[in-house]
């Protein structure tokens, strides 16, 4: 038998016992209720006395006054909730791509994801895009159907598209009872019992399932019962002998399978209308493991604590909050940890559980619970602090690399500084937020996943920092390389009075495939009989390294090129490492222009959702854009576009789009590749960054 013994026992303990422990992110597309669903959760285990709703600005977990105004998820939030005697923890997560960063760290803290879906729209492309990333990470899913009073909503079909697009595994454990605005309650498939819509006021408790729909609750029951009992022998054994089988039995093999990723349980209801949440919360608790069962599997020697940082908050006010999750424990308040990452020693004050923007403070957090500190030094998102230096490894949290940038100035001369250091602070808070000066103009470069990211960090700026910027057009961050072998020698020599100077070095340039779709580069010593001596040939690579930061064609880094040292020649008296890598620079810059060099662009995976009667607008749109068709699904009067798309053509695609679809289309893109300009577009780069490097010079 596989069930292990050491199972939860159900007398009133401490909710924040490592075993009584849930902790859940939740998540999907963009404003499909994750939200309003954690809302409801709040509001039906008793956390909050009404339901806030995301219309009005009310919710826990979107606090922020940029949240509220946009009616969006911009960063995640953590909340709490005690059901049936354990400690739920949620982190209610961003669905836009341009908010991924707060999502992808959550997927590190949590066993389990509430996937939510909407009933309407089904599997959109980021639920695909986080289903993945929790496979990656094996975490437990719970999947969530949404929305379903709305109209043209439909569980089966959704139902359905989750089994064929994110796996097969995916069985109802909730039914609804009518549909669209006729919805009346959820079927809870596993305790065999109803829950009536209780319009957004409590759910009341279980109800007889109703009658007339006895024949589906078996149907879609015996479903439930095969595929779980197809995971436990021993059950398998009584449910093949006809036995019927307890409530706990299948829970605690439903629990096993979920734990295992051999099952994803599919639940539903309406957030806004808190139906389906005590079900839902049953589940969260009967299907989710506990740390213990699932834990963190990281190597922290004889480390009695350690915390992990998976979000940092930048508050003008209180300074910085760091959300951690326990690894080892339990931690109070008034400890002094280290971070291994800067050797520092790092005092933990008062240690608090967040409830959206609310805190309190709590005694001691144990193994595996959430909860956050004010006011750590240099502690930065993705640090793990231990209570002695030992070599740890943090779990890595993978961050989208930023796709595009702005130029950014201060409106007022002389807040320079304010606003780069207020910038640093939101980049801490959202580490796909980058600024870094661009050596080649002297901007100060403002680097995200999307043009609405970087508008908020904007906005955040001028209401917490103060500082007032301008945005100017987005930069597209060319790069270059080369397509042919070339060769060249350099002599750097200089004869001025005293101690002269000298460097001579040959190179050969080849083309360098990329590796994991990764431009590279290669320096390869091929000296022999010591005609450059030991120490200078890193001189040489090192004025390599210089000359590919601008190319000769557009001032864009050099990328994909192997560069070997072949030959080269030294002088007793006048050789220097300066005079090598002077050498070696000249050298590449010559062997470059012979080596065919041409200039890379990126190509971004573009998925655009349109209604179906804007699909021929919107193609012939993309295809003015140099885009590429890859397909198309309509599902439900929507269509979903996928094209690959060169960055250039699609920087303000979302006005675009606005225009072509009254308002009604969606798109996220991600970055995919580079891919060489065609040569009549290159022209135009080329001239274009000549001019701007002549204008720099004057
Ligand atoms: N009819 C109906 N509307 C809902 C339901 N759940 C959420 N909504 C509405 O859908 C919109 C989006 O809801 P949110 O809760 O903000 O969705 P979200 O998934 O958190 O969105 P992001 O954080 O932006 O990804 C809001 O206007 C909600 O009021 C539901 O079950 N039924
Ligand atoms: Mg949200």
């Amino acid at each position: 038998m596989r069930r292990e013994a050491t199972e939860e026992d159900t007398s009133a303990m401490p909710a924040t016992e490592s075993t009584k422990l849930r902790n859940v992110a939740v998540a999907g597309h963009r404003g499909v209720g994750k939200t309003s669903l954690v809302e409801a959760l709040l509001f039906q285990a008793g956390k909050t006395n009404r339901l806030g709703s995301v219309e009005q600005g009310t919710t826990v977990s979107d606090w922020d006054e940029h949240e509220q105004r946009r009616q969006m998820s911009l960063s995640g939030s953590l909340c709490h909730l005690e059901w049936k005697g354990r400690k739920i923890n949620l982190v209610d997560t961003p669905g836009d791509a341009g908010f991924q960063a707060d999502t992808y760290a959550a997927l590190r803290v949590v066993e389990g994801v509430l996937v939510v879906l909407s009933g309407v729209m089904g599997v959109e492309v980021n639920t695909s895009r986080v289903w993945k990333r929790a496979e990656e990470h094996a975490l437990s899913r719970v999947v969530f159907v949404n929305m379903l009073d709305r109209e043209r909503a439909d569980f089966f079909r959704v139902l359905e598209a989750a089994r064929q697009q994110l796996s097969d595994r995916c069985v109802a454990i909730q039914l609804p009872i009518g549909s669209e605005h006729e919805l009346r309650g959820v079927v809870d498939l596993l305790h065999m019992c109803a829950y009536l819509d209780p319009a957004g006021g409590r759910e009341g408790g279980p109800q007889p399932i109703p009658d007339e729909l006895a024949d589906l609750v078996q149907e879609h029951r015996e479903r439930l019962l095969d595929a779980v009992v197809e995971t436990d022998e021993e059950l398998m054994a009584r449910y093949l002998e006809g036995e019927e089988l307890e409530p706990e039995a299948v829970a605690a093999a439903l629990k096993q399978a979920v734990t295992r990723d051999e099952l994803y349980p599919v639940a539903c209801g309406v957030a806004t209308k808190n139906l389906g949440t005590s079900a839902l919360l049953d589940l969260l608790v009967e299907a989710v493991p506990s740390p213990v069962r699932k834990g963190t599997a990281i190597e922290l020697g004889d480390a009695k604590q350690a915390v992990f940082v998976f979000k940092t908050i930048a508050d003008p006010f209180t300074g910085r909050i760091s959300c951690f999750r326990v690894l080892a424990g339990p931690i109070s308040g008034d400890t002094t940890l280290v971070d291994p990452r800067t050797h520092a020693k790092e005092r933990l004050g008062q240690v608090l559980v967040l409830q959206g923007k609310e805190s309190e403070p709590v005694d001691e957090l144990a193994v595996g619970d959430l909860g956050a500190v004010a006011k750590l030094k240099d502690v930065l998102t993705g640090d793990v602090l231990v209570d002695h230096e030992v070599a740890v490894e943090p779990p890595r949290i993978d961050f989208p690399e930023p796709v595009l940038s702005f130029a950014v100035a201060p409106k007022a001369k002389g807040d320079e500084e304010k606003m780069a250091s207020g910038l640093r602070r939101l980049g801490e808070e959202d580490p796909t937020l980058v600024l870094r000066r661009d050596p080649q103009t002297g901007e100060q470069l403002l680097s995200g996943l999307s043009q609405m990211q970087v508008e908020v960090a904007v906005e955040r700026l001028r209401t917490r920092f103060h500082v007032d910027v301008e945005l100017h057009p987005p930069r597209v961050p060319y790069k270059e390389t080369i397509r042919r072998q070339a060769r060249a020698r350099h002599r750097y020599k200089k004869q001025t009075g005293g101690r002269g100077q000298f460097g001579d070095c040959e190179l050969v340039l080849e083309p360098l495939p990329a590796t994991n779709g990764e431009l590279g580069y290669e320096f390869v010593d091929e000296i022999v009989g010591g005609v450059i001596s030991q120490g200078f040939r890193p001189a040489v690579d090192k004025g390599v390294r210089e000359a590919m930061e601008h190319g000769e064609l557009a001032g864009a880094p050099v990328q994909g090129v192997r560069v070997r040292l072949v030959d080269g020649m030294e002088h007793t008296v006048d050789s220097s490492e300066l005079a090598f890598k002077i050498a070696g620079s000249m050298a590449f810059k010559e062997a470059y222009q012979k080596a065919d060099p041409v200039l890379l662009e990126p190509i971004m995976q573009l998925e655009v959702t349109v209604p179906d009667e804007a699909v021929g607008a919107v193609n012939g749109d993309l295809n003015a854009r140099r885009g590429r068709l890859q397909g198309m699904e309509p599902a439900g009067g929507i269509t979903t576009i996928r094209a690959e798309v060169p960055m250039a053509e699609i920087l303000t695609y979302s006005q675009a789009l606005t225009s072509l679809t009254g308002g009604r289309g969606d798109y996220s893109m991600h970055f995919l590749r580079y891919e060489e300009v065609p040569p009549h577009v290159a022209q135009k780069v080329i001239e274009a960054a000549k001019k701007e490097r002549e204008e720099a010079k004057v």
